[in-house]
């Protein structure tokens, strides 16, 4: 059982920030060192099957910003869920099962080489210890994990499956036609997001997990759905600006865009004034665009969970900002939906698993702001100076 497996790596005790943070700043000598140990592993060909080094240093490269999440936050549940995922990932690739505990066996001589204090050391390998133990068990997790269903209601059920198969045939047509023929109304249009293209993109996830559809086949689907989305927002867009202003990105180096931007729609349709920032922007560009816009919120999309650091760095950087430390955070994404706890260790303010959620939690925030502070005039007017969006359509409403 996963919960067997996750409580005895609880039981490891806790990392210290001290270490926690050694292992952050010898992140590049460590993965140099780990490339060396792996380059000179004698087994390394069949080890690694048909696979470049290149994907080793990248595999490597977020290996070692997930450990540093882990390491500072102690969630030991958030590396044995991700190694789940990274072993299956990787095993449908053609490597071979004892690549891992050899990589990890890298990664603990490195350690050895490269932390010079002996209790950073002995914390650090302690967990690179129990990883390599517990490599077999981890394996034997991995059938019962493979198909976990999105829920999908009954009544979508024959809409998801057909837009899926249209994605993966890479069938622009058919999901333009398909949507033309079954959204007129804004529900419509939100029950079609959540419940045919949400699910169909988190099956195309699992098929890429599994070595059955290629990086390609994914930007091919991306490409559909943003065009899709484009088509949509083209007729349902004209807003009407009742509520505050908030900002929708993705994390930092992070290069998925369709959640943020469900997010974003969901929040226009609602009355938000959104400033839509798309994938990967680094803390530096968000922090610019928060200090010139002064927005009511940030909502921080994050699909994996490599990326949590760059989201736990950044809002640091906004709540030491002076001018824009009040501003409500919230955060969601796939990075989130195994562990629903996790956002806590971002130092957010609030997390929705939907798009649909994530209106209600900014709304909530919004009235009680509106109620409670009318001091904090940056945060709380609308710019409502644009009033009505300029786009040549009807707002349905909800
Ligand atoms: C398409 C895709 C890609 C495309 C993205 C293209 C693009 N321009 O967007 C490409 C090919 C680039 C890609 C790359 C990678 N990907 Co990818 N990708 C996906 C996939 C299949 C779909 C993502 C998507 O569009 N979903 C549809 C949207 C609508 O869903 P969503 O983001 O979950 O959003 C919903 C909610 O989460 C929520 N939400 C989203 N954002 C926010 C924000 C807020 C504030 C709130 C409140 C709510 C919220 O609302 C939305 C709807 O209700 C997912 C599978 C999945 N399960 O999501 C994997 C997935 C996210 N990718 C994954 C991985 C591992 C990678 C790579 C590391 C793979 C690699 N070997 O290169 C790279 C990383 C690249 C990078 N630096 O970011 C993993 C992450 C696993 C993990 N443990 O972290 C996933 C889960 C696949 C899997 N099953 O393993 N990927």
């Amino acid at each position: 059982m996963i919960e067997d497996i996750i409580v005895s790596i609880c039981e490891l005790g806790k990392v210290s920030s001290e270490s926690a943070e050694a292992y952050a700043q010898a992140r590049d000598k460590l993965l140099m060192h780990l490339l060396a140990h792996l380059k000179s592993n004698p087994d390394i060909i069949r080890l690694i099957g048909i696979n470049s080094f290149d994907l080793i240093l990248n595999k490597n490269h977020r290996h070692a910003a997930l450990m540093a999440t882990v390491f500072r936050s102690n969630d030991f549940e958030l590396l044995v869920r991700t190694s789940l995922s990274e072993y299956r990932a990787y095993g449908s690739r053609g490597f071979s099962s004892d690549y891992f505990p050899a990589e990890l066996q890298a990664w603990y001589t490195a350690v050895d080489e490269c932390l010079e204090h002996p209790t950073q050391k002995a914390e650090i390998q302690a967990v690179y210890s129990w990883m390599i133990r517990r490599h077999k068990d981890i394996i034997e997790l991995l059938p019962d994990r493979q198909h976990i269903e999105f829920p999908v209601r009954t009544e979508s059920y024959e809409l998801q499956q057909l837009f899926q198969e249209l994605l993966l045939r890479g069938d622009n047509a058919g999901c333009l036609q398909m949507v033309d023929q079954v959204i007129s109304t804004t529900a419509d249009l939100k029950r079609f997001y959540l419940e045919a293209i949400w699910p169909s993109m988190y099956r195309i996830g699992q098929l890429w997990e599994s070595n059955q559809v290629t990086i390609a086949e994914q930007f091919l689907a991306t490409a559909i759905v943003s065009r899709v989305m484009a088509s949509l927002y083209q007729r349902f867009a004209e807003i009407n600006i009742t509520q505050g202003k908030v900002v929708v990105s993705a994390a930092a180096n992070d290069f998925h865009e369709l959640g943020a931007r469900m997010v974003g729609d969901f929040m226009e349709m609602d009355g938000w004034d959104v400033h839509y920032m798309g994938k990967n922007n680094s803390a530096e560009e968000l922090l610019g665009v928060l200090k010139k816009q002064k927005p009511f919120a940030l909502a921080l999309s994050v699909a994996t969970v490599f990326h949590l650091s760059n989201v736990h760095q950044v809002i640091q950087m906004i709540r030491n900002s002076e001018d824009i430390k009040n501003l409500k955070i919230l955060v969601g994404g796939s990075a989130f939906t195994e562990m629903p706890d996790l956002w806590q260790n971002v130092g957010a303010d609030g997390y929705a698993a939907d798009a649909e959620s994530a209106v209600q939690l900014v709304n909530g925030w919004w009235s009680q702001g509106v109620s409670a502070d009318k001091e904090e005039e940056s945060y709380l007017t609308t710019s409502s100076s644009l009033g009505v969006r300029s786009l040549q359509h009807t707002y349905l409403g909800t």
